[in-house]
């Protein structure tokens, strides 16, 4: 029967789950050597970490409710279920990029998984402007594989239906359309406002016809296009790495969705950890620049290697001609640049949500001067409304790149000091 664990019942729950119980203790040992401290951050679920005998595991438990908000936003439990079958799912796909699952069990709603403890968050890492050599060959791998292995250009006509239906997360996506692609649009009380933000800038976006038409366009994709199983959440919060490893956690918004989605929302976070630097952090900007580029460009490669592999060992009747398998080269052109026009229009929507929605991020609401806060923000708004307007249009990361570049140029020469 289900119960919500904490620090004092969660020693007697692994007493009597031998499975978890066997992973720390030795089968005389008493449960006074487990140490258990709660480390969840997060918006959703509780996470324990707990350790014995020079061992650890980490428990994380979904309650009945969204953590950030309280039990006055009742959430079912089912998200545990999407995140368990999505790790089991992107472990078979991407095993050096995603934690090892111990146990699990869908009528507690937890999962007991490999303890990252020589790793740290990477949000946190880049807040403290800490470079990581192989993140973007590891991130635009584990996009390229998990969106690739996941699509119907891999996957047989049933076995895509069968993923879409067990990946139907009917509550987890309505949080991303309410609080990605709605709330922030409008005069909505669940949004935040840095008290320092001239809301003319607010007032800037949600009346632009063009922003406005864009949101709406990202989100019907969103809801409508079930390309692979998306990861749903992945911003620099959802990655734990070293300087030679990279997991990817936290899949609970798993569902099939447009691949540009993950891809956005991760880009976003880096495009966001960006405009968070100082003017003279030239050398850092220089390292978030090459993320941002290395991780598109990765991406898109190694996707469309992945298609044209693909292809050879299928060999398609509709491509076997002469010229075949470079015409289906240029229609993987052709898919790419619609995945780059939606990485770009979804990577805006993140920078608009994060900015006046309801979750924010630390790289930029941890800047305790609230005026240049909102110097940063104002930015943050004016960019994502330059690219949503303009994602069909621009051809390269590069031109996005250098949007990023002027306006953060136009800022800094307008600055009297
Ligand atoms: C209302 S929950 C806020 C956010 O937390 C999660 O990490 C997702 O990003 C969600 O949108
Ligand atoms: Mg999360």
């Amino acid at each position: 029967m289900y119960k919500i664990l904490n620090n004092d019942t969660i020693k007697d729950y692994i007493d009597n789950t031998k499975e978890i119980r066997d992973l720390l203790l030795n089968s005389n040992e008493s449960i006074d050597k487990l140490e258990v401290s709660e480390i969840g951050d997060g918006n959703l679920n509780f996470v324990y970490i707990i350790k014995a005998n020079d061992k650890s595991i980490i428990l994380k438990q979904a309650v009945p409710y969204l953590r950030c908000v309280g039990e006055d936003y009742p959430l079912s439990r089912i998200r545990m279920t999407f995140e368990i079958e999505a790790l089991r799912k992107e472990k078979e796909i991407c095993p050096p990029f995603v934690p090892d699952i111990y146990y699990s069990s869908f009528e507690m709603s937890l999962v007991v998984m490999q303890n990252l403890n020589h790793h740290k968050i990477l949000r946190g890492e880049m807040i403290n402007r800490v470079q990581f050599p192989h993140l973007s060959e590891h991130i635009s791998t584990f996009l390229a594989d998990t969106l690739f292995y996941t699509s119907d250009f891999y996957l047989s006509s049933r076995d895509k239906k069968e993923g879409v239906k067990k990946f139907i997360n009917i509550e987890l996506c309505n949080i991303t359309e309410d609080f990605i692609f709605t709330h922030p649009y409008e005069d909505n009380e669940t949004n935040e406002y840095n008290p320092k933000l001239d809301m003319l800038h607010v007032k800037k976006f949600r009346e632009d016809r063009d922003v406005k038409a864009a949101v709406l366009e990202m989100k019907y994709k969103f809801m409508t296009n079930a390309q692979a199983l998306l990861h749903g959440d992945l911003h620099t919060g959802s990655i734990m790495l070293n300087q030679e490893e990279s997991f990817v956690i936290d899949p609970e918004f798993a569902f099939y969705g447009p691949i540009g989605f993950d891809v956005g929302i991760y880009l976003a976070n880096l495009i966001m950890s960006y405009f968070s630097l100082g003017k003279n952090e030239v050398e850092y900007k220089k390292y978030v620049n090459s993320c941002i580029k290395d991780t598109w460009e990765k991406f898109a490669q190694k996707f469309k290697n992945n298609m044209i592999e693909d292809e050879k060992k299928k060999k398609s009747l509709q491509f076997d001609y002469p010229n075949g398998l470079s015409d289906f080269e240029y229609f993987t052109n052709c898919f790419i640049k619609d995945i780059f026009a939606d990485t770009i229009g979804f990577a805006s929507c993140e920078m608009f949500r994060r900015t006046v929605g309801l979750a924010k991020i630390a790289d930029i609401t941890g800047i305790e001067d609230l005026e240049l806060r909102a110097k940063i923000e104002a930015r943050v708004l004016e960019t994502a409304s330059i690219l949503i307007k303009s994602k069909s249009k621009i051809n390269s990361i590069d031109e996005v790149l250098a949007i990023i570049e002027k306006t953060q140029k136009e800022y800094f020469n307008n600055e009297k000091n």
